[in-house]
């Protein structure tokens, strides 16, 4: 059986779950606890030596990096997820790219000084905050163009694209980052929000990380 490494306050992870629970993909869970820094303990090291979550062990295979797991998952379930036509394939690539280096890098700004500097104990960046702000202003209008002329991101169908993007996007409420005015990726967000695979591991990634702060905010009290 798969076992996925990672944590529920995770965008990476969540993304490889939903993409395992599309393909319908029976795996074991296991948190990893970053905030206790279980992430560089030398039994989380010897699955996976990036110090990283998410990792998978498949079969005694073992791998980290969520896009390259993401890829992995679907090419060994002959996923139209990820098609085999090189130029159709090169277009996922590409907007998996564009989401995970420009979209999430962001976002992952905003998300790391306004919360998890918290729980690593760092400090908040107010230049890297504003660079956040300020790039996400960029990317949102690109998405909007092409989400307007395409059902999906990378095109007519659903891909591993869209599984990077909306994992990407799961943090924009927590961001403060509005998209009402983006009405073509607000209406594709509703739909992939409401894919069995999404709303099997929950409800919003808002709520999970509500509920998992306040429970943190808790047992420190
Ligand atoms: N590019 C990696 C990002 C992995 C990553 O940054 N994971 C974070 C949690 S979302 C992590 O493990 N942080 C703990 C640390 O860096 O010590 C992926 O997509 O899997």
């Amino acid at each position: 059986m798969l076992q996925i490494y990672g944590t529920p306050l995770s965008s990476p992870t969540n993304k490889v779950r939903y993409v395992a629970n599309y393909l319908g993909i029976p795996y074991d869970f296991h948190r990893v606890n970053l905030a206790a820094g279980e992430q560089r303990k030398p039994e989380f090291m010897k699955i996976n030596p990036l110090g990283k979550i998410p990792a998978i062990q498949d079969e005694g295979f073992t791998l980290a990096e969520s896009n390259a797991i993401i890829r992995y998952l679907a090419t060994k379930n002959n996923s139209n997820l990820y098609p085999t036509d090189l130029q159709q394939r090169a277009l996922v690539d590409q907007w998996i790219d564009y989401s995970s280096q420009h979209v999430t890098t962001a976002l992952g700004r905003i998300m790391f000084n306004t919360y998890f500097y918290k729980l690593t104990g760092g400090t908040v960046d107010e230049r890297s905050l504003e660079d956040g702000r300020k790039f996400i202003n960029q990317y949102l209008p690109v998405l909007e163009q092409q989400l307007t002329q395409n059902t999906f991101i990378a095109g007519k169908t659903l891909t591993l694209a869209d599984f990077v993007l909306i994992s990407a996007l799961d943090v924009t409420e927590l961001c403060q980052v509005d998209l009402s005015s983006y009405a073509h990726i607000v209406a594709w967000r509703k739909k992939m929000m409401a894919e069995k695979c999404y709303q099997s591991l929950h409800e919003s990634y808002t709520v999970t990380f509500k509920t998992i702060m306040e429970k943190l905010n808790t047992a420190r009290v």
